[in-house]
């Protein structure tokens, strides 16, 4: 083990000052001992339970990167269900999402030190190797500063550092001379110009061969960056100038967390969303610890352990003392406004935020960690991954899942600080489901819905670079690894830099480039990590009994329970705050609330009703803050029932070889036909109709008799192409969008409406699937015939008889061969290019798309003649142990919902002009909220 005399940690019961340990490197630091003082508890795991594990993420990892290798290399990505690479402007833009796709073969550089601790050594020599011949950092392409750093640059030192040290060992890696290093140092100086702003924050985009602002750069006009993205760069660039001597990258990272720093909200010390790089005013003022924030605070801390600052050390305890005081409601992590902390921001949390737990045990606060991961799991437990965005009360806000290793990376942690073996049982349900419902032939498939188990065509280079990482580290003992993890720290990417260079060129640290702080008393300093026998005292059983309460807090929540009210009511035993979805028109206490809360309620002719607030005619600032909410709550519950009416989408999942049910791809429902959602799914072998378009009768009736016919759209209505197969005997129908290249990954779901007449004749249940999709199908048929596929509204388990039958050395052979089939073949589908006017093209909204999205957060109109939007939301089970209020809110919920009338949100009208400075600043807080990239 190396020294790290300039780091700081908590391994040392000597408060101030103390060097520590390399162990620190890793969260396990703290907390490692735990593992000798457990005793009882979940059963312990064998250790050949645990090796067995460990081969099956290495043979996951195989099928990954082999795939990878074999289909999309040089390419920056896989797309595993099309079995190629994903190469940016070849493939339809997804937005921010290509920002991370530089033309520099990703996946094969963020894979480079995972090859390591997966112990293939002999791989990473070659990988490394293909790295220098073939990867080029000079492109004329635009990409995010921020994930070219975390996973470029982090990929490359992570494969230097680990590549000296192999060449130390003597046995690997004896013809290297820090080449991954100089690819390092020249893609650094790329990313520099970025910092050419008066702040010193970066501008958020980059071309990484004209920089920016050149008029080629195509890039340099932005004003705003999230605060992860400015705050993110500091192990890096540190680790680059630490390595090379070349001083300036650690400074322009310090220089960029200093900003960041001298512009917290300085009474609540926490930081918004995103920033304005030239002016420094926050752009978005929520804050949390999830989406745009998560690795800032990430890195203040890491900062201190690799480079032995105290001033990080100093920040990151002040931002966590305000986050666990504001933020922090144990087991949720809920937004916040950075002016208001004690005003939520949003009624859901996304999946970013379970790294957070981890970093909890870095820091030596196991008690919410346990909580929050246990929260965690429980949602992953109901939807086999953890959705993107998921509501307080735990139902699906945004239902993609693309294959994010935050949760194992957590579970890895806390069991290396608790060392209960409950977290290898988190972690083997963790590659049970990514084997059940991510694996593709091709590799591991993103979740593009996890209610319905569909698939997007997507394998993000994080997957390979920290999932297999955190998952193979969970299982592994000290000697399954070739060298002393805790030697090193991880990257929020999961890249590993030595924890030794700490004490290396450490000249930057010493020219005070680091703001001073006398505002802070030494509270704010916590030098020590809690000792474990503190932690658990006598109590092997510590992380179960912090489990053990909060055992069914998903499945039996108390839907309204669970968000802050706000403490100073409870103490004074005031009332709750009325909540949007308890308010009734017709009761009058309700009524008198609502005028306390500044919010009139106009009747409007056509019997809708309207609701509009004036802050300033609230009876107090506290029932101003109330009204606001309330109306930010009426906004949601309109937008919800708005989606509710919209139908989900639906799963063509094919069940024939060599498929098995391991491809599903999303597809649109019909508001006509058989619903899937309520009768059993349809299976069945599928024929395509003659003609082609299904508008006439068909021709082929023997063809498509008992089976599942595949009809191209347009030329007539859907619902005129459902009787003609229906007529002519098929059991189902799939519909394949006309429109060359159009596909589910970047297109929002499509619902086929009827034809305006009663379409109760329709018996049969029909699907549409985009050109993409449906060529997929198409191709298979080419290739083997016979393709049986089954349409559902989630995909159903894989037959494991079926499965068995496979040869798994033929798997890939055969599969890959499809694949080819299927990537060569696609553009022989004979598309027509006419589409019927009369077909309504009915979309539904983004799952990434929200209420606040719409005009105006303080005026909204209600109907009341429609369903109360109470009826609307998923059920959601009540038994569990409630609080008093919660108990409160029900009973009163109950009682008057016989008589409430039916009420539907409508769209609203008229912005509100009068509302003081900070409302409004409130309110563009909530309108942007919501716009969250993840
Ligand atoms: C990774 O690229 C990094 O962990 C980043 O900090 C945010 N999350 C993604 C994976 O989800």
């Amino acid at each position: 083990m190396s020294e790290a005399g300039g780091g700081r940690g908590c391994g040392s019961s000597v408060p101030q000052r103390a060097p520590w340990s390399l162990v620190a490197a890793t969260a396990a630091f703290c907390l490692v001992s735990a593992t000798s003082v457990w005793t009882a508890g979940a059963a312990p795991m064998s250790r050949e339970e645990r090796q067995k594990l460990g081969n099956q993420v290495l043979e996951m990892f195989d099928h990954a990167y082999g795939n990878y290798m074999e289909h999309a290399y040089p390419a920056d990505e896989l797309m595993p269900l099309t079995c190629r690479g994903r190469v940016r402007g070849q493939e339809p833009s997804r937005g921010d999402v290509d920002d991370a796709l530089g033309k520099f073969s990703l996946t094969l550089i963020d894979s480079l030190d995972t090859l390591v601790v997966l112990n293939k050594t002999k791989e990473f020599e070659d990988a490394v190797r293909k790295v220098l011949r073939d990867v080029n950092l000079d492109n004329d392409v635009v990409v995010s500063v921020f994930e070219t750093n975390i996973r470029v640059l982090g990929g490359l030192l992570g494969g230097h550092s680990l590549a000296i040290m192999l060449k130390e060992k003597g046995e690997y890696m004896q013809w290297y001379n820090d080449e991954l290093l100089q690819m390092a140092k020249q893609l650094g100086y790329k990313l520099l110009p970025a910092f050419n702003t008066t702040s010193g924050l970066p501008y958020p985009r980059i071309n990484l061969k004209f920089g920016v602002r050149k008029p080629e750069a195509r890039t340099g006009t932005e004003t705003d960056t999230c605060t992860a993205c400015a705050g993110t760069l500091i192990l890096e660039f540190a680790a680059l100038s630490r390595f090379t001597g070349a001083t300036i990258f650690e400074e322009y990272a310090r220089k960029a967390l200093d900003f960041l720093w001298e512009k917290r909200q300085r009474s609540s010390n926490l930081v918004g969303v995103t920033i304005n790089i030239h002016t420094g005013d926050w752009v978005r003022k929520d804050s949390g610890v999830g989406a745009g924030i998560d690795s800032y605070y990430e890195y203040l801390l890491k900062a201190y352990v690799l480079l032995g600052d105290d001033s990080f050390l100093e920040r990151f305890n002040t931002h966590y003392d305000a986050i666990m005081r504001y933020i922090s409601q144990p087991p949720l992590l809920l937004d916040v406004h950075i002016h208001k902390p004690m005003l939520n921001a949003r009624t859901w949390m996304d999946a970013l935020l379970a790294f957070f737990p981890g970093l909890q045990v870095l820091k030596g606060d196991i008690r919410p960690a346990i909580e929050t991961h246990e929260m965690l799991y429980q949602v992953i437990k109901k939807h086999n991954f953890l959705p993107e965005a998921f509501t307080t009360d735990f139902r699906v806000h945004w239902a993609q899942h693309p294959l994010r290793p935050e949760f194992a990376e957590s579970t890895y942690f806390l069991y290396k600080a608790t060392g209960d073996p409950y977290y290898l049982e988190v972690g083997k349900t963790l590659i049970e489901n990514l084997n059940k419902y991510a694996r593709v032939p091709c590799g591991f498939a993103a979740m593009k819905d996890v209610r319905t188990g569909s698939h997007e065509d997507r394998m993000d280079s994080f997957f390979l670079a920290e999932m297999f990482k955190y998952l193979y580290l969970l299982f592994a003992d000290k000697e399954d690894i070739i060298f002393d993890i805790e030697d090193y720290i991880f990257t929020t990417e999961a890249h590993l830099l030595p924890l030794w260079l700490s004490t290396t060129n450490q000249s930057i640290s010493k020219k005070n480039t680091t703001s001073e702080y006398t505002e802070l008393d030494d509270s704010n300093f916590d030098w020590t990590c809690p000792n474990t026998q503190i932690l658990f005292p006598n109590d092997p059983l510590y992380a179960q009994s912090i489990r053990e309460p909060l055992k069914n807090v998903v499945d039996k929540s108390c839907p309204r329970g669970i968000i802050r009210v706000r403490e100073e009511s409870f103490r004074s035993g005031a009332k709750p705050p009325l909540r949007a979805r308890d308010f009734m028109a017709t009761n009058p206490e309700h009524l008198e609330i609502l005028k306390k809360m500044g919010v009139s309620l106009i009747h409007l002719k056509d019997g809708r009703v309207q609701l509009v607030q004036h802050a300033i005619q609230a009876a107090s600032s506290i029932d101003a803050e109330d009204g606001l909410r309330f109306m930010q709550e009426m906004i949601e519950l309109s937008s919800q029932q708005q989606k509710e009416q919209q139908l989900p989408p639906r799963a063509v999942q094919i069940v024939s070889h060599p498929f098995f049910g391991r491809v599903v791809l999303t597809a649109g429902p019909a508001q006509f036909g058989l619903d899937l959602s309520k009768h059993k799914e349809t299976r069945g072998f599928v024929a395509s109709s003659k003609p082609y378009n299904g508008c006439s009768e068909l021709t082929n009736p023997e063809a498509v008799m008992g089976k599942i016919a595949l009809i191209q759209r347009g030329q007539c209505m859907f619902a005129e192409k459902a009787r003609n197969i229906q007529n002519a005997g098929a059991i189902g129908g799939i519909v394949i969008d006309d429109n060359e290249g159009s596909s589910s990954d970047t297109a929002p779901l499509f619902q086929m409406a009827g034809d305006g007449k009663d379409t109760d004749d329709i018996k049969i249940p029909m699907l549409f699937l985009f050109s993409k999709e449906g060529s997929i199908i198409l191709d298979a048929i080419r290739e083997y015939e016979e393709v049986e596929v089954l349409l559902s509204d989630k995909a159903k388990d894989r037959d494991p008889e079926m499965e068995n039958e496979e040869q798994p050395s033929s798997e890939n052979d055969s599969q890959n061969q499809s694949a080819e089939q299927i990537t060569s073949s696609s553009q022989e589908v004979d598309l027509v290019d006419q589409e019927s006017p009369e077909e309504s093209f009915l979309n539904s909204q983004p799952e990434s798309s929200s209420p606040a999205d719409t005009d105006n957060a303080a005026s909204v109109s209600a109907s009341e003649q429609n369903s109360n939007p109470m009826e609307n939301h998923e059920t959601t089970s009540l038994d569990g142990e409630c609080t008093d209020l919660d108990n409160q809110l029900q009973e009163q919920s109950e009682t008057e919902e016989d008589s409430s009338p039916n009420v539907s949100w409508g769209k609203k009208v008229q912005p509100i002009d009068s509302i003081l400075a900070d409302w409004n600043e409130d309110i563009e807080a909530f309108e942007m909220m919501e716009k969250d990239e993840l």
